[in-house]
């Protein structure tokens, strides 16, 4: 398999100015007939190449006549001297037999496809590169009663019957150019829910949602999340939507959640589908969230796109920075910026510390599918995030301006987007750009101390990065500070500017030491390392002004007196929680001004990846006990505290109330079985799906007994409603019994599993594997040996599913030497194998290096 490298990056010697599509949809037999219009780029001898895989070539013409052409290695060579011209390429494909889901495939009877990244190039010869931006005329022939709905990008221009063979036609257009990977059809039959919405600019847009049969009454959330993100990007970055016509479609099989192809969105299920019986509260923030991200795509990646992949973040970061600012203008900015600090450090922070570590522009890249990770799409948004802060809103939305006036309708680099920032604000970007190239966490160390005679508090902040041994450069983080005094009240809350490797800072007139406030709501994705004392951890949970930071105050307490057990525990002494932790969760559960929605993530106590992450190794059977030990200890002194609110709780119909009460049932669960008829009563009279998986939940983290009855009743109600059995896989692979891969091999064969559907896959196997942290880290390697079985099944059928799963292997680094040399020897028997996809072998001989 070959690397590329962005040094390498070279202009296209061709380009596609106009592409015209017949796609003749039959099956085994389906064919495509592609006619380019073909330029050539400069002068230059070079023969034409395309990219092309998994197809059959059926002819080549160029300006109508056999072209003289040569195939070698999924690539198709052309040799003219003509400096512009038309060529025909036709391909045959079996979309049937098509279970890697990229390119053209079958989803439940219905065709559809996912091109990017470099998916176009399964579905026809092409210049399958983003930098090669053409205008699509898409014709569909296909049998209408199985296939009543054809569709693809832009607009309907023309549509017709074929009475004698059964079949129809329509013809699409789409008037922006767009690179191949936006490209997108889908075939089908399905229920079609229809809105509309007018811009502000007073244009009326045709809405439509398509779904399975019989699911119209779950498309409606996702319609109204569609019409709330085009009103908000309208009124926050002022862009308005440019087609007539926005469709999505909700699939069942699908690799990732959704996909942004111009004005054909193609989702998976699970960001579409939801009513109250069958969806929680979080599946109803997801579909909003992830509708908004595609939508969001429109501006940010379609008119403005990506010039190679190696600037996917580009797209992605500033993507996910703004579907992260919709959730939090339109919900809580609190609590999904608690959202996004756990996802940064509990995944991406782990990523920068794997063999796979790359900076948010990636410079080298063998299969482009496995760069689609936490660090370029969250870290990236971090990264839009501390811009944002060092220019502010209108300094920022004068960069976005700027951008679009440059680049509208061009595909470009992660420079020119800085740039544009930076020419905008007239803010010096110059060190901050750094971060696009810098892989690995940067680690912000502070130390403090206060001079009582000139009444002046020294802050002194160092930075370091050390990535794969090789130590960074110096970078630009703005880093938010609040000082707080002892009677609680705020002195000093602003954001410092650190440039140096270390630097001093001095605040005057303070009659006595204050309390810091570091890093507020995570204002750069670093780990900071400061010696807070529990007194100091008490009064930031009590008085800081920001709900984040009181947050992370908790979990740094919490965290601080977990490590503080192991520690007692390897030197066998007593362990024991502090009275002044303890009072400090009790006052949370008290405090009835906290948003109930904050409250449950204050009382989410770190989970063990969590935890790990915090550390450089982990005595991981020490970890177990501690924090379970810790856990009973709050949750049995707080018990009749907990107990008044989950009943006080149970009253309120609000998705904050929910969250709260549901933490205190599983809290309570880890006291007494004594809860075990208050989970069975809720379970049993839960009006939605928050309240009956958060019963299930607090049963299967608790092993109740009356688990396998719930689980019985559950599977007995939901057997033919796939989406809601993921959530049945997901709770027994999450059991932390010795038996649960015995278990797991079992549901395997249930009917509401299947190997070829990614959902039912992550459900069970990938949440195992990534969730069920004790059990996966077995001693004896049986974890490790069940994952590599299914990845060696998944590298055959579906290589990118395989690809993303294999991610706790290979994050082995933190774990003894016994289960190292385990995870090895797994990621060596998958080295070995005779036909390994590029998607595994990148992963694999990185992380064997
Ligand atoms: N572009 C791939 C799916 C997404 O990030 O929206
Ligand atoms: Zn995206």
């Amino acid at each position: 398999a070959q690397e590329k490298h962005l040094k390498d990056y070279a202009k296209p010697a061709f380009t596609i100015t106009h592409v015209d599509l017949n796609v003749i949809l039959d099956g085994k037999n389906t064919k495509i007939t592609t006619t380019s219009k073909v330029i050539r780029n400069g002068e230059h001898q070079h023969e034409l190449v395309l990219d092309g895989e998994q197809i059959s070539l059926g002819s080549v013409k160029l300006n109508g006549s056999s072209a003289d052409y040569r195939q070698h290695d999924n690539q198709l060579f052309i040799a003219t001297e003509l400096n512009e011209f038309d060529l025909e390429v036709v391909s045959l494909l079996d979309p049937e037999a098509n279970s890697s889901l990229e390119g053209l495939y079958m989803s439940d009877g219905a065709y559809c496809t996912q091109c990017e990244a470099e998916g176009f190039r399964r579905i026809t010869y092409f210049l399958d590169r983003p930098d090669v931006l053409a205008i699509y005329t898409v014709r569909i022939e296909a049998d209408k009663a199985a296939f009543p709905f054809l569709l693809s990008n832009g607009n309907l221009i023309d549509k017709g019957e074929m009475p004698r063979s059964g079949r129809h036609f329509v013809k699409w257009h789409d008037p922006f150019p767009k690179p191949s990977y936006l490209f997108a059809l889908v075939a089908g039959d399905f229920d079609l829910l229809n809105d509309s919405f007018t811009t502000q600019s007073g244009r009326e847009v045709k809405l439509q949602v398509f779904v399975d049969k019989g699911n119209l009454h779950k498309a409606d959330h996702a319609m109204a999340s569609l019409k709330k993100s085009m009103k908000w990007d309208e009124t926050r970055f002022g862009l308005e939507y440019d087609l007539d016509i926005y469709m999505i479609v909700a699939v069942d099989f699908f690799n990732m959640g959704a996909m942004e192809n111009k004005g054909l969105n193609v989702f998976n299920t699970k960001y579409v589908l939801a009513d109250k019986a069958s969806a929680t509260d979080d599946d109803y923030h997801g579909i909003e969230s992830v509708v908004g991200h595609e939508y969001f795509h429109n501006w940010t990646g379609n008119r403005v796109t990506c010039r190679d992949w190696f600037q996917l973040s580009l797209k992605e970061g500033l993507t996910v920075f703004r579907d992260q600012e919709f959730s939090s203008d339109v919900g809580s900015r609190a609590v999904n910026r608690i959202q996004a600090i756990r996802v940064m450090k509990n995944q991406q922070f782990a990523e920068d510390a794997e063999p796979m570590s790359h900076p948010i522009r990636p410079e080298s890249v063998i299969e482009m599918n496995n760069f689609y990770t936490v660090t370029v799409y969250d870290k990236g948004a971090e990264v839009i995030r501390m811009m944002h802060t060092i220019l502010g809103e209108e300094g920022f939305q004068a960069g976005m301006k700027c951008y679009f006036e440059r680049h509208d309708g061009q595909a470009v680099t992660c420079d020119d987007f800085v740039n544009a920032m930076q020419d905008a604000s007239g803010k010096d970007l110059t060190l901050f750009r750094r971060w696009y190239s810098q892989a690995g966490t940067p680690v912000v160390t502070v130390t403090d101390k206060y001079d009582a005679d000139k009444g002046e508090y020294h802050l002194t902040v160092s930075q370091q990065v050390v990535s794969k041994g090789v130590k960074g450069q110096t970078l630009h983080i703005p880093f938010s500070l609040e000082l707080l005094d002892n009677t609680g009240e705020s002195i000093v809350n602003k954001v410092l500017d650190v440039t140096k490797a270390c630097q001093t800072f001095v605040f005057d007139g303070l009659n006595h030491a204050p309390t810091a406030s570091l890093l507020q709501d995570f204002s750069a994705p670093v780990k900071l390392v400061y010696d807070f004392s529990i007194d100091q951890l008490v009064h930031l949970m009590r008085h800081a002004s920001s709900e984040v930071a009181r947050w992370e105050a908790s979990v740094q307490l919490i965290s601080q007196t977990i490590w503080h057990n192991i520690a007692q525990l390897q030197q066998q002494q007593v362990m024991t929680v502090d009275s002044r932790v303890i009072e400090a969760f009790r006052g949370i559960i008290l405090d009835v001004n906290l948003d109930q929605a904050l409250v449950a993530e204050i009382l989410s106590i770190p989970s063990a990846s969590a935890l790990i992450e915090q550390v450089d190794s982990v005595d991981l059977d020490a970890l177990e006990k501690a924090r379970e030990f810790v856990v009973e200890e709050l949750a049995s002194a707080c018990e009749d505290e907990l107990l008044a609110r989950y009943r006080e709780l149970s009253t309120l119909d609000a998705a904050g109330a929910r969250a709260f009460k549901n933490i205190a049932l599983s809290l309570l669960c880890q006291v007494s079985d004594v809860h075990e008829s208050v989970v069975e009563k809720q379970y049993y009279n839960a009006q939605n799906m928050t309240d009956c998986l958060g019963a299930l939940k607090a049963a299967t983290s608790a092993q109740l007994t009356c688990l396998p009855a719930l689980l019985s009743d559950f599977e007995s109600k939901w057997h033919s409603t796939p989406l809601v059995m993921d959530k049945w896989l997901t709770l027994q692979a999450l059991i932390n019994t010795d038996d649960v891969i015995v278990q797991i091999k079992q549901l395997t064969k249930h009917n509401s599993f299947s190997f070829s559907n990614p959902n039912r896959v992550r459900s069970l196997i990938g949440a195992f594997a990534s969730a069920n942290t004790y059990q996966f880290h077995r001693a004896d390697g049986e974890g490790y040996r069940y994952l590599t079985q299914i990845l060696i099944k998944l590298n055959k059928s579906n290589p990118q599913v395989a690809s993303r799963m294999i991610t706790p292997l290979i994050q082995f680094a933190k774990f003894d030497a016994s289960r190292q040399q385990l995870m090895k020897q797994c990621l060596q028997e998958l080295k070995n194998l005779p036909d390994l996809s590029k998607d595994l072998y990148e992963k694999v001989t990185k992380s064997l290096a």
